[in-house]
């Protein structure tokens, strides 16, 4: 890297005051808002925009988001560009509402995600769960599900869902924003990862993440009496460090989420629990919904994979169009 090389913190204070201004740091992103950005660095935070050819270079994907890591031109002491991304490890995205050829990218470089959802209000809805596990599966994420709410009621299908998860390696745990059930239990799975919260308005996706972080007093919301959603009180992406070591980002709630370039055939291959059976498929290019002699209907119909997640495939299945 020659010259251009980050200059440790020694060096650092012996440079005059126009090579410091031209300065290369690397960076990761914390925040973004709008075209702005801000960059952690060995030398503290900046506020950075980006450099015209990095938006040219990204038409089709949003060209920089929280947890990139990025290198930038120091402009002032809190002032900085952003030059060049490097290529993202994992990412959460979806296609672009109303250009679904273009990505948008919500988040990159995390280790898991979190989808929140409410027991009680908004209702339950394992397909909507299973839509963001297919999703973060997309990404290259795996996902803990979060059950909250569960001080409101607990339905039924609450415990049904937990075991279910459970029993194909997804960790799930209930929890309750306002008693504290379960939130021991979601810290100890967050320890030293980048942890995106994911999922409908409203289900306490800032709540929760006020408890984990005492102090930030992250805006949430009443859900609002008509619709019973939630209003999309969280409107940016941001990073926060955790106590325990490892750091969470917040999203908005999504109300519809699409999904990127899967089709009705690949589909299949993003539930993960139904790899080991669909060898045994009398068809070898079976879809799994009215086949005869498809091993993966038969173990859903045993109990083999749980029922809820086969009838999420075959209705998230419906919404994809080929
Ligand atoms: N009873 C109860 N209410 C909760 C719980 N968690 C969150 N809430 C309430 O649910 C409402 C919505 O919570 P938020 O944390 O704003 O939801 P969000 O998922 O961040 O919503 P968006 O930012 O719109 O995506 C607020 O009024 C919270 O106080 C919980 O465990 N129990
Ligand atoms: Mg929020
Ligand atoms: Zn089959």
């Amino acid at each position: 890297m020659g010259s251009k090389a980050t200059p440790d913190s020694d060096t650092d204070q012996t440079l005059s005051g126009d090579e410091r201004a031209n300065e290369f740091l690397t960076g990761l992103v914390i925040r973004a808002y709008g075209k702005h950005f801000v960059a952690r660095t060995k030398s503290g935070d900046f506020r950075c925009l980006l450099r015209v050819n990095i938006k040219r270079k990204s038409k089709t994907d949003t060209p920089v988001v929280v947890g990139d890591d990025v290198h930038l031109t120091r402009l002032s002491d809190t002032e900085g560009v952003i030059e060049r991304v490097e290529p993202r490890k994992t990412a959460f995205f979806r296609p672009q509402k109303g250009r679904s050829s273009l990505r948008q990218t919500l988040a990159a470089n995390i280790d898991q995600l979190v989808v929140v959802s409410s027991c009680w209000e908004p209702p339950l809805k394992p397909r909507f769960i299973d839509r963001f596990i297919v999703a973060g599966d997309l990404g290259g994420l795996e996902s803990v599900v979060i059950l909250n709410k569960v001080d409101l009621g607990k339905p039924d299908i609450v415990e049904k869902l937990r075991e279910g998860y459970e029993s194909i390696g997804i960790p799930t745990i209930i929890t309750s924003a306002e008693t504290g059930e379960g939130l021991e239990k979601l810290r100890s799975v967050l320890v030293g990862k980048k942890s995106l919260f994911a999922g409908h308005s409203g289900v306490g996706k800032s709540t929760l993440l006020n408890y984990l972080l005492p102090g930030i007093n992250i805006k949430t919301a009443e859900v609002s009496e008509n619709s019973s959603r939630g209003k999309h009180t969280t409107t940016r992406v941001e990073l926060h460090e955790l106590p325990t070591g490892g750091f969470v980002l917040d999203s908005p709630g999504l109300k519809v989420l699409s999904l990127w370039k899967v089709s009705q055939k690949t589909l299949a291959q993003h539930f993960l629990e139904f790899e080991q059976y669909m060898a045994n498929c009398r068809f070898r290019d079976c879809v799994h919904v009215s086949e005869p002699d498809c091993a993966v209907r038969d173990a859903a119909e045993s109990g083999k994979i749980p029922l809820f997640r086969y009838q999420s495939y075959i209705h998230i299945r419906e919404t994809i169009e080929s």
